[in-house]
């Protein structure tokens, strides 16, 4: 009976020692468990097998020349004028660039402002990017009138101007500033190519190449996506006036031109144009003498104030005089959106690479980028 007793005592001894043992043992693994979870746990697993995936991006350091400060194979960059108040639209064209491509490139942006930035919008642009990020106000002298030009005759056509914008004075500005004097921008004047952005734009498609390296590879000058026809009141003289320029100065027009994509066959004006709210640009086209002969031809004639002549026919008009047609790219790849018309690349859904309709590819079935496809 004593026997029996010590032996059950014994085993609920041992039976206690077990489960201490067990106890001790599952906290250990637990404790190992969760501080193994601090360097290598499931989230860190996640982002690493996802940086070393080239699709990705991979780590900044990893990637040379495209790292946040590296330096790039072309000196480009990102460049936007902008206001304060549009902060919210310029943040969404930023982040979808950033995710579709930049974050692979990290080229660097370049804000441009006729007043200063704000600490709220240079904060929420650099909120978004890795990539360097410099803000600039506007020269004296780029924005505003020229000397020469009569106000009261420019208010008359805003007051009586039924177009759109046409009541706006300091969109005719924003017009003659992109058209003469953002490629002279001090921030801008190392570098080789821009590529214009906007706010409230959308890019539908992933971009897994380098367009600056493309173009400057290929010997590209101009690089477009949409081109619509031009809005007939606000260009009244404008193919007139460029007529003028070309029968003055016959020495400055190439013999093999693109002037057939803006010229009928009975001399009149077709008005297509490159949308350049998206344009990449070797900026030595803008720069060369030619150029800016033809600018300061049209500012001299007062279009920006008289009528509401745009950058971007005056744009693609120079394209049109001073380029060959392999010197010009149609990115018909970059699913684009800016209000009011959109590009989705044709067979897109099936490359995976887009979230656009493709039946709203409707920009590709312009008669303007027709035409492009038709001459040589
Ligand atoms: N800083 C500044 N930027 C402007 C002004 N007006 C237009 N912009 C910018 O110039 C570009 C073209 O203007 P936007 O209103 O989009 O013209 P739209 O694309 O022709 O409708 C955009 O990047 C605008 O943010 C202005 O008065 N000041
Ligand atoms: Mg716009």
């Amino acid at each position: 009976m004593l026997m029996s007793r010590r032996l059950i005592v014994v085993a609920k001894l041992l039976s206690f020692i077990a489960a201490l043992v067990l106890l001790v043992h599952m906290g250990a693994v637990i404790f190992a468990s969760r501080n193994n979870s601090s360097t290598h746990g499931l989230y860190t697993g996640w982002g690493n097998s996802l940086s070393n995936f080239g699709k990705y991006g991979g780590h900044a350091d990893e990637l040379g020349e495209y790292s946040p400060q590296g330096t790039k194979p072309v000196k480009a960059a990102l460049v936007a004028l902008i206001r304060n108040e549009d902060l919210y639209g310029m943040r969404m064209a930023v982040r979808e660039l950033e995710d579709r491509w930049n974050h692979k490139f990290n080229y660097p942006y370049i804000f441009l402002n006729d007043k200063p930035f704000s600490d709220e919008f240079k904060q929420g642009i650099r909120d978004l990017t890795k990539a360097p990020v410099q803000f600039g106000v506007l020269e004296p002298g780029t924005w505003g009138y020229p000397e020469w030009i009569d106000k009261e005759k420019a208010k008359k056509e805003r007051e009586t101007a039924s177009y759109i914008k046409g009541h706006s004075e300091s969109y005719r500005f924003m017009c003659r500033f992109q058209s003469g004097f953002i490629h002279k921008h001090p921030l801008l004047r190392d570098l080789e190519f821009y590529w214009r952005i906007e706010p409230d734009v959308h890019y539908y498609c992933d971009i897994d190449y380098d367009p600056f390296l493309y173009m400057k590879k290929n010997g590209l000058k101009y690089g477009w996506n949409i081109a619509p026809n031009e809005y007939e009141p606000t260009v009244r003289t404008l193919w007139n006036t460029t007529k003028e320029f070309i029968k003055k100065n016959p020495q400055m027009i190439p013999e093999k031109n693109l002037i057939d994509w803006v010229s009928n066959k009975d001399g009149s004006y077709t008005k297509c144009h490159f949308w350049s709210n998206f344009e990449i640009v070797d900026l030595s086209f803008y720069r060369s003498p030619q150029y800016q002969a033809y600018f300061d031809h049209l500012d001299k004639a007062g279009g920006f104030f008289y009528e509401r002549w745009g950058d971007a026919p005056i744009h693609s008009l120079a394209v049109a005089m001073f380029l060959k047609k392999t010197e010009v790219h149609y990115f018909d790849d970059v699913g684009y959106y800016h209000p009011a018309m959109s590009h989705c690349p044709k067979g897109s859904k099936e490359r995976g690479k887009c979230v656009c309709d493709p039946r709203e590819g409707w920009s590709n079935d312009f008669d303007c980028a027709k035409r492009w496809r038709s001459i040589s």
